[in-house]
This record gives C-alpha cells, structure tokens and sequence, in this order.
C-alpha cells in the first residue's frame, strides 16, 4: 500500500483526567503526542504506512513515544539525543468544555532535529510527504529540515502536504507567517484553518474563497472548519461536507485525525468528497474520547460511524 513520511516533535504528554486547575488537582495520566505522528497513527489506522522521523531524549519518556509509535505500527526512525530532553506538553481541563495545553519543550531534543537526520533513502518510493507549521517554528535547524525535506521530495516526484496549524504558544502571527507561508507556497496539499490559510496568504470573505485565492492548477487547497466540517478546492472546483454530530470531550488531536482521513482517501483515489467524508468522520471520532490520537478510527470504525446514519451539522 502507499506509504506517507512525516517527520516533528513528539512529546510526552501529562493530562488532567478531571476538571480543574493543575494548582490543585492530584494525578496526572502520560501519554505521547505530536501533531505529525498522530497523522501517522492515524494513517495506520486506516491501512496506509507511515513513516515518522524525529529526534527525542536519552531518557525514559523518549523509549516511551518510540514504543508508543512502534506498537501502533509506524515505522519510527528515532534518533536518540543525549544532549537534551524529550519535550513535554501539559494538558488542563479549567472547566468541563474547555481544554488549556502548556508546552515545556524549549531546546527539546525534538527541537534539535537536523537535516542530516533525514535517512537518505527515507523518500524512495513514498506516496507523500506530509508536513505541519509547528515543526517550522521549534528551531532554526527544524526550519531548514522542513525545507531539506520539501528539497528530497520535490527531487523524488514525492507530492507533498502541509497542514499550516498555527501554534501560536510557537510563534505570533506577524513573526510565524513569513515563515509559514514559505512553506505553504511549496506545498501540493495545502491544509488549514480558515485564519491559518488567511495567514499564509490567502484572501476573501470566506473559507471558499480564501481557499480559491491559494489553489492553483498543481495545488489543492483544505479548509478545515471545526464543527462545521471542511471544503476543498481540487482542480479548481469548490466540495464541501458538513461536520458530525458528536458528544465532544477532547477537540486536541481532531485536526490530525483529519487529515489522516482525507489524505488516506486521496492516496485511495477517493473522489474529493468523500475525503472530506471520510476526514469529517474521522475528526468527530477523535473529539469522543480524551487523547490526541487513541481514538483515532480504523477503516471499519468508520465506516460503521456512517452506516450509523449520523446527520451532519446543519
Ligand atoms: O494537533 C495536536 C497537536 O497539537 C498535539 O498532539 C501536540 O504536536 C503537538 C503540538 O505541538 O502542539
């Protein structure tokens, strides 16, 4: 089947099970995240290979997101820093609805991720390269992998796709968006939020139009709406599919979840709306459960979710 590389920052991941301030609260759960191996997850899930390239500490938290990887299939090439940590994000519930994220990852070992860690024949005969705007933002040498990368994928006839997801804890809008739209500009998928795609260019008064104003004929354009589902513009012509209706109990990761459906429905030879189908499902799954990437849905699981008869938002 067709194989996607990635390549980011993932971290351990402390989070809050009950609601409240961290000030008070007793117990943290661990897990792992990071925005590009949770596209790997979920890729896996729905039977396309995944391979993740990323650098985490001499530590116990590093061996935990290379098992973590490696136990949901993903072909983890971790390089082991012994000169920093693996980085850590923090997840709160201040209130029932709400969920607040802190990052302890400055000078992280993920952060230190160098172009000569890509393996040189990591591009041979993949699908896509899938790439997101935090990466860009960790460090100088982050940025200029990202770029390397886009330089090997481009040289092998690998398409490439960049979710923009705009960290702002990384960088503000005025210093991230010269910096973001760099890459965007390289992209052949290019997927975000309305803002984000505002930030990397695009102009109009709505998601249409904003996500027109960037596609072109090599360049499709996703505008990921939260709730009220996404729309694409593929060889120039505007789909759109509303969102699911789900109990919502975690929206981090939901984003990921998909993107990892609407490309493994590309890389199918899925027809435009049933990407976004599929990448609306998979997003409203993710959103039941805490976690950025447990509930990220198999083929199957999807499937039954729309046999359901579940109604869009409307
Ligand atoms: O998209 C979800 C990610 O934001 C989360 O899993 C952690 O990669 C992460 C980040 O940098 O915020």
């Amino acid at each position: 089947s067709a194989r996607v590389v990635t390549l980011g920052e993932t971290m351990a991941l402390l989070r809050a099970d009950a609601v409240g301030s961290l000030a008070h609260l007793g117990a943290l759960s661990i897990g792992v995240g990071g925005s590009e191996s949770n596209v790997a997850i979920g890729l896996r899930r729905l039977g396309v290979e995944a391979t993740w390239v990323g650098r985490v500490g001499d530590d116990s938290l590093g061996v935990r997101v290379a098992r973590e990887l490696r136990a949901e299939g993903v072909d983890a090439r971790v390089i082991v820093d012994g000169g920093a940590r693996t980085g850590l994000m923090l997840k709160e519930r201040p209130s029932g609805d709400a969920t607040s994220v802190h990052y302890y990852r400055t000078g992280s070992a993920g952060s230190r991720l160098d172009a000569d860690d890509l393996p040189a024949d990591v591009l041979d005969g993949a699908a896509l390269l899938h790439l997101t705007g935090i990466t860009p933002l960790l460090s100088a040498s982050c940025l200029a992998v990202a770029h390397a990368a886009v330089d090997r994928a481009r040289a092998a006839g690998v398409p490439v796709s960049f979710d923009v997801n705009h960290r702002t804890a990384l960088g503000a809008a005025d210093a991230a968006g010269p910096v973001l739209r760099e890459l965007a500009e390289r992209a052949d998928v290019l997927i975000g939020g309305e803002e984000e795609l505002r930030l990397v260019g695009g102009t109009g008064d709505d998601a249409a139009e904003v996500a027109a104003s960037l596609a072109s004929r090599g360049r499709s354009v996703v505008a990921k709406l939260g709730e009220r589902g996404a729309l694409a513009i593929v060889d120039g012509r505007l789909a759109r599919h509303d969102g699911f209706r789900v109990a919502v109990v975690d929206t981090v990761g939901a984003g990921d979840a998909f993107v990892a459906g609407y490309l493994s429905a590309q890389l199918e030879g899925q027809p435009v709306e049933e990407r976004l189908r599929r990448g609306n499902a998979c997003g409203a799954l993710l959103c039941t459960v805490p976690g950025d990437w447990e509930s990220a849905p198999t083929l199957r699981q999807v499937q039954r979710f729309l046999e359901a008869g579940r109604d869009p938002v409307s």
